[in-house]
């Protein structure tokens, strides 16, 4: 693999770079990416940032978050380097991968372990978030970071850490939030947009949702359901209910928990998440999949007969 040194050295050597976002963009891709671009300009190269889905409102607090471009007609070939940030797979640049695929000088910035290495330059060090791999990037880059890399920077730190709370914390999580502050990064108003804040309509499906959470098993496994008539009823939008399991996991007693979202009619999207029973295992049984501790599936048709076959599935893999 490259060294920071060598990458720092080749990107400031480019004419102009675009940038790109991972699909469904999260704080850690749009943190990482506008910092990148922020410092190539600096540098005389000119960037600009795409993405291939909108950017969530909560995110559009932050200048650089209303300047990633979503709709882009040209091929790229203007550009003189294409930079994946985030992206573990090359299906994540969505409709950019084959432009990307297609140009000569690729790079690709990542964080995850499970890199595909689909550029011809890749740079993957596992790092909590990737802004700590574009910070000690910029850093190695000789540029003076300001107070808005800093925020973006740390946006993307706080955002992969789940507000510093996840088990990929380390020492040098704190240390590099420790740095970001001192450039100028304000934590407490980026907690607030990232993690606080919410609409009237989501504060209402979230109680609806909570209080009518439903346990099996004797309170091992908990069930919070989001049906369509929840959205109807309360206005709020399908991707506000990001978070609900998370809570739900937090109830005493429950070792596996389950979002139950209908999507469309009789069609239901389910999140699992589990403190150690395999719930990859559980999904696949439903034709999906994801992490040991936290996976997903879909399942169609009456919404009883949905859970009932949820319920089962979980409870062949909870232990005594
Ligand atoms: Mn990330």
């Amino acid at each position: 693999m490259i060294t920071l040194f060598e990458l720092s050295q080749k990107l400031l050597k480019e004419k102009s770079a675009a940038l790109f976002c991972h699909a469904r963009p999260d704080g850690d891709t749009i943190g990482s990416a506008c910092a990148l671009k922020l410092a190539l300009k600096v540098k005389g190269v000119a960037a600009q940032v795409f993405c291939t889905d909108p950017v969530p409102e909560k995110y559009l607090f932050l200048e650089e978050a209303n300047k990633i471009i979503t709709e882009y007609s040209g091929n790229f070939s203007e550009f003189s380097a294409l930079i994946a940030i985030d992206n573990a797979e090359i299906t994540r640049l969505g409709d950019f991968a084959e432009a990307f695929i297609k140009h000569k000088n690729t790079y690709s910035i990542d964080h995850h372990s499970s890199n595909t290495r689909y550029a011809k330059i890749n740079y993957v060090e596992s790092r909590s978030s990737n802004a700590e791999n574009v910070f000690a990037l910029i850093s190695e880059m000789g540029i003076a970071i300001d107070a808005e890399m800093a925020n973006l920077l740390a946006l993307g730190v706080m955002t992969d850490t789940g507000g510093f709370r996840h088990k990929n914390v380390s020492a040098q999580t704190f240390y590099d939030a420790a740095r970001l502050i001192s450039f100028g990064a304000d934590m407490n108003n980026l907690y607030f947009h990232a993690f606080t804040r919410q609409s009237k309509e989501r504060a209402k499906l979230f109680g609806k949702t909570m209080t009518d959470i439903r346990y099996f098993n004797g309170g091992r496994i908990a069930v919070a359901s989001v049906l369509l008539k929840d959205f109807k009823n309360t206005g709020a939008k399908q991707e506000e209910t990001e978070g609900f399991i998370d809570f739900v996991m937090g109830v005493d007693g429950v070792e596996v928990g389950a979002c139950v979202m209908e999507t469309d009619s009789n069609k239901f999207k389910i999140s699992l998440r589990s403190k150690g029973v395999d719930v990859n295992a559980i999904a696949a049984v439903f034709g999906g999949g994801g992490h040991r501790l936290a996976s997903g599936c879909k399942i169609t048709g009456d919404y009883e007969e949905a859970v009932d076959r949820l319920v089962v599935a979980i409870s062949k893999y909870l232990e005594d």
